[in-house]
C-alpha cells in the first residue's frame, strides 16, 4: 500500500457558493478536479490526521465513483475513521445527525441538492463541520484559498471499499465503517414526534402521498411513513433512487413536482401530500386543494410546534432567511420569543442554532428545520406536519386558514428568471444597487417605495459580517420586493425576485396569489428596469 503525492495546479472557479461547490458533472470528472477541492478541504480544516469524517450523497451520477476517491484521499491525509452510507447514500440531515451522534470531525456530503443529476448534468460536493453544518463562512473562504494555492494532493493506492455491504473494514491506517443510512435518523425522528399518535392517524383512515422523486427519501419515507407509521404502501411514489432521478427535477414545488399538486387539486386528493428534494433536505405541504408555501409553512410549524414531544416546552427562538416572508416574525412576536433574518442559506443558521438562540429555522425555498440536526430537513418537517394533524383534528386548509385568521396573510411568491447572460444580471443588480438611496418616496406602478437598502448580516453570535445578500424594497401598503442572484446554478445567472404582500387578519385571504402580488410584481419589474436589462419579464419558474 503506497501513498501518493500528485502534483496538481489551481484550477479557476472552485468557489463554493450557498451551498457547497456545483459544478457540471463532467467538470467534476476533469482530471485533478474532485482532488483539488477535497485535498483544500482538508488543508482548510487544518489536515486530515487523525480525523473522523461522515461521507455520504444523494445517490446522483457519480456519487459512488467520487466516494471511492474521497475514502482514499482520507487515508492518504491520515484519517482515523471514515463512516459511509451504505451504497454511498445519505440524505443531508441523516449526515448532519451522523457527524453529531458520532461526534464526527465533519463531513463530505456529495449532493448538487434540487439540480437534476446525470452526466451532463450536475454534480456537487460540501463540507459540514464538527457541529454537523455546512462550512460557515469564514471555513469556506479557507477552502476556496486553498484552492487556489494547491500544488499536490494525496492519495492512497488502496483498494475500493465494497460499499454495499454494512460493517467495519481497514484499509491502511483508516477504519471504514459502512452504516445503514436510515436506521439512526429514524431513531432520531422517533425521540422528536409522536410516532402512536401518527400511526393511530393513519389508522382512522387518513390518507398521504408522499412524493420521492426518485431522489434520496425514498428509503427514508418508505421506512418510516409506510413500515413504521402504518402508511399504506403505495403512499410513497418515485421510491427508488436513481442516478438521473428519472430525468426529472428533484426540486419540490409547484412546477417541479406537477403531478402531485395535479392530484392535490383534484378530487381524488389524499389528505396531505409531501414531495422532497435530491438530497432531503427540502420539503413541500400540499393539502387537499390547499398549497402551503414553504414561509407559511415555517410560521405553521413553528406556531404549532409545542404539540410535538421534541419542542412541548417551547421554542427558544425563530430564524429565517431575508427573502423568506415575515410570517414567521408574527408568530415569534406572539410567542414572546427572538426573530432573526439571515442571508440565504443555511449555514448562516449554524451559530444561532448553536448557540442556543433558535430552535426553528426556514427559508422560502421549501427549506425548514429544527435544532435536532444542522441542515434544513424534508422528512423532519412532513413528520411535525403529521404530528400536527393528528392532534388538532382538522384538515391543512382549515389550519392554513386558521393561521391566517390569527396572523394575517403573507401572500408570498418567488419569481426565478434563468439562464441570463451573468453580465446582464449583474448590470441589473449593479443599476438598482447605485440607485437604492434614492427610491424612497418615488412610485412604481402605482406603489410608492418606503424604503429599500441592500441586506447585511452582522452575525450576532460570532461577529462575522456577510454584504451583499440581496437587495429588498419595502412598499408602502406592506408589499416587499427582493431582488437577488442565485449561488446554486451552474449556467449562466438566474435572478430571484421575491414578492410579499400582508393581508392582516381581517383582510381577504382568498385571493389567488399571483393576483394579490400583481401590483408588487409590476412595480418591482419596473423599478428594477427588468426588460431594458435581461430582454423579459416572464418568470421561468414561480414558485
Ligand atoms: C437556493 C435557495 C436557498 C437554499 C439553497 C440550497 O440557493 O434559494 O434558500 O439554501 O438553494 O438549498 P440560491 O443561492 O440558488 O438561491 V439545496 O436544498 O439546493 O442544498
Ligand atoms: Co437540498
Amino acid at each position: 500500500m503506497t501513498f501518493q503525492t500528485v502534483s496538481t495546479k489551481p484550477i479557476e472557479g472552485q468557489k463554493p457558493g450557498t451551498s457547497g461547490l456545483r459544478k457540471k458533472t463532467r467538470v467534476f470528472m476533469e482530471p485533478h478536479y474532485l482532488e483539488n477541492f477535497v485535498q483544500s478541504v482538508f488543508d482548510a480544516i487544518g489536515g486530515g490526521q487523525g480525523k473522523k469524517l461522515v461521507i455520504g450523497g444523494d445517490g446522483r451520477f457519480f456519487n459512488a465513483t467520487a466516494i471511492q476517491i474521497i475514502i482514499k484521499m482520507a487515508a492518504a491525509n491520515g484519517a482515523a475513521q471514515v463512516i459511509v452510507g451504505q451504497d454511498g447514500l445519505l440524505s443531508t440531515p441523516a449526515a448532519s445527525h451522523l457527524i453529531r451522534l458520532n461526534k464526527a470531525d465533519g463531513g463530505f456530503i456529495l449532493s448538487a441538492s434540487h439540480n437534476p443529476g446525470g452526466i451532463d448534468e450536475d454534480f456537487g460536493l460540501k463540507f459540514n463541520a464538527a457541529n454537523g453544518g455546512p462550512a460557515p463562512e469564514g471555513l469556506t473562504q479557507l477552502m476556496f484559498e486553498a484552492t487556489e494555492k494547491i500544488s499536490t494532493y494525496n492519495i492512497a493506492d488502496i483498494d475500493d471499499v465494497d460499499l454495499t455491504k454494512i460493517g467495519s473494514t481497514s484499509r491502511a491506517d483508516l477504519q471504514v465503517v459502512i452504516v445503514d443510512p436510515v436506521e439512526s435518523y429514524q431513531a432520531l425522528m422517533e425521540t422528536l414526534f409522536d410516532f402512536d399518535a401518527i400511526r393511530d392517524l393513519f389508522a382512522g383512515g387518513f390518507t398521504m402521498r408522499f412524493d420521492a422523486m426518485h431522489a434520496i427519501t425514498g428509503p427514508y419515507a418508505t421506512a418510516i411513513l409506510e413500515d413504521t407509521l402504518g402508511a399504506p404502501s403505495g403512499t410513497v411514489v418515485n421510491k427508488i433512487p436513481l442516478e438521473d432521478f428519472g430525468k426529472g427535477h428533484p426540486d419540490p414545488n409547484p412546477i417541479w413536482a406537477k403531478p402531485l399538486m395535479d392530484l392535490m387539486m383534484s378530487d381524488k386528493a389524499p389528505d396531505l401530500g409531501a414531495a422532497s428534494d435530491g438530497d432531503g433536505d427540502r420539503n413541500m405541504i400540499v393539502g387537499r386543494g390547499a398549497y402551503v408555501t414553504p414561509s407559511d409553512s415555517l410560521a405553521i410549524l413553528a406556531a404549532n410546534a409545542h404539540l410535538a414531544p421534541a419542542y412541548r416546552s417551547g421554542i427558544v427562538g425563530i430564524a429565517r432567511s431575508m427573502p423568506t416572508s415575515a410570517a414567521s416574525d408574527r408568530v415569534a412576536k406572539k410567542l414572546g420569543v427572538e426573530a432573526f433574518e439571515t442571508p440565504t442559506g443555511w449555514k448562516f443558521f449554524g451559530n444561532l442554532l448553536d448557540a442556543g438562540r433558535v430552535t426553528i429555522c426556514g427559508e422560502e425555498s421549501a427549506g425548514t428545520g429544527s435544532d435536532h440536526v444542522r441542515e434544513k430537513d424534508g422528512l423532519w418537517a412532513v413528520l411535525l406536519w403529521l404530528n400536527i394533524l393528528a392532534v388538532r383534528k382538522m384538515s391543512v386548509a382549515e389550519i392554513l386558514r386558521d393561521h391566517w385568521h390569527t396572523y394575517g396573510r403573507d401572500y408570498y411568491s418567488r419569481h426565478d428568471f434563468e439562464a441570463i447572460a451573468t453580465d446582464k444580471a449583474n448590470a441589473l443588480m449593479t443599476d438598482l444597487r447605485a440607485r437604492l438611496t434614492d427610491l424612497a418616496g418615488q412610485s412604481f406602478a402605482g406603489l410608492t417605495v418606503a424604503s429599500a437598502d441592500e441586506f447585511s448580516y452582522l452575525d450576532p453570535v460570532d461577529g462575522s459580517q456577510s454584504n451583499q445578500q440581496g437587495v429588498r424594497v419595502y412598499f408602502e401598503g406592506g408589499g416587499r420586493a427582493v431582488f437577488r442572484l442565485s449561488g446554486t446554478g451552474t449556467e449562466g445567472a438566474t435572478l430571484r425576485l421575491y414578492l410579499e404582500q400582508y393581508a392582516p387578519p381581517e383582510g381577504d385571504h382568498g385571493v389567488d396569489p399571483q393576483l394579490a402580488l400583481g401590483q408588487v410584481r409590476d412595480a418591482a419589474q419596473s423599478l428594477c428596469r427588468m426588460e431594458a436589462f435581461i430582454g423579459r419579464t416572464t418568470p421561468d419558474v414561480m414558485t
